[in-house]
């Protein structure tokens, strides 16, 4: 089909190239005018201005260029641009919901996952939503950028064209954790995209449990998967009653994950840092998940079986 990463990949470089190279040109014409005028005319040589007044080839000659030089750039614009708002009626609908500060695509189906994974060469049309603010959904190897505004329904598609694994950023700043809504993108052959699809879990399974609805809305899910991979910290699957190293005022300790130590990790993060993760990362969350809340929160943590 195409050998790019996406089929957007050749319409918004062929565009960008041109304006770079039509602004390195004039960078060099100027700067060269402006330093041969600068000797040329200078004041030991040419001590008297001299006006030129009412000249309409000069006039003509710089509307017409710069003109045309604009139309030239509206033009590839324009055919990168419209087809990036043309949704072939056959693309796979995956909406995608942002909020402080992490990424959630819910598949056909109501399936949901925090890393994109898509099929080749499929289209692909993403529902853009905003829990709270405007965020930005950019995949930059893509050259895919859209804004997730609240309240507005947005969207974005693309076809892959290149198995892979891709970045997938916010590009609007969105608050203190801005820099940590990234997700994962995977372009995969077909087969093994359904057989993902099919072990999904249903979107509605965590949505009416208290304690999770506390740790989404305090944005714990942006840095801790529920799936058992690392993001910034360690997993919560299997959390709860297991045992691991952690490091409390620099010498390393073995725990066993209880009551008492997800309240002090989650209040005084630094006390007992996991071994193999730098302290300071997690803040404190005092004041912010009440403690009448707290046993709300580690009923959750229960319910996240190893297996
Ligand atoms: C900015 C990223 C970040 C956010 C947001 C965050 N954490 Fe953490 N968390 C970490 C890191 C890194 C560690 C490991 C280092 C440490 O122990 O401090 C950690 C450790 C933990 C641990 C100990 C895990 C273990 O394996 O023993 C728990 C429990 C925890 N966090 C709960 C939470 C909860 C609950 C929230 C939301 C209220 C939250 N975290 C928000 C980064 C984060
Ligand atoms: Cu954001």
């Amino acid at each position: 089909m195409f050998s790019n990463n996406s089929n957007f990949v050749q319409g918004v470089d062929t565009a960008f190239v041109l304006i770079l190279g039509i602004s390195i040109f004039f960078l060099i014409l100027l700067t060269t005018i402006m330093i041969v005028f600068v000797i040329k005319y200078n004041k030991k040589r040419h001590s008297k201005a001299v006006q030129i007044k009412d000249s309409s080839t000069l006039e003509i000659v710089w509307t017409t260029i710069p003109l045309i030089l604009v139309l030239v750039m509206f033009y590839f614009g324009w055919r990168g641009f419209l087809p990036m708002r043309q949704v072939p009626d056959d693309a796979m609908q995956v909406k995608a919901i942002g909020q402080m500060w992490k990424w959630t695509f819910v598949y056909p189906g109501n399936k949901q996952s925090d890393s994109l994974l898509l099929p080749i060469n499929k289209a692909v049309k993403m529902n853009l939503f905003s829990k709270d603010v405007i965020h930005g959904f950019s995949i930059p190897d893509f050259r895919v950028k859209e804004d997730v505004v609240p309240g507005k329904n947005n969207y974005t598609w693309f076809i892959p064209g290149k198995f892979g694994n891709y970045d997938l950023y916010c590009s609007a700043y969105c608050g203190l954790s801005h820099s940590y809504m990234l997700a994962l993108v995977r372009i995969v052959p077909e087969e093994e995209f359904n057989k993902w699809l099919a072990s999904l879990p249903l979107k509605k399974a965590d949505d009416n449990n208290e304690g999770f609805k506390i740790l989404d809305k305090n944005g714990c899910f942006s840095c801790h998967s529920m799936d058992g991979r690392k993001i910034v910290g360690p997993s919560f699957k299997g959390l709860y009653g297991s045992t691991h190293e952690v490091i409390t005022n620099g010498t390393t300790r073995k725990i066993t994950v209880d009551d008492l130590y997800l309240e002090t990790s989650v209040y005084d993060p630094d006390k007992d840092v996991v071994a193999g993760y730098p302290p300071g990362m997690m803040k404190s969350y005092k004041g912010l998940i009440k403690e009448k809340d707290m046993p709300k929160v580690i009923e959750y943590f229960k319910t996240l079986k190893a297996q």
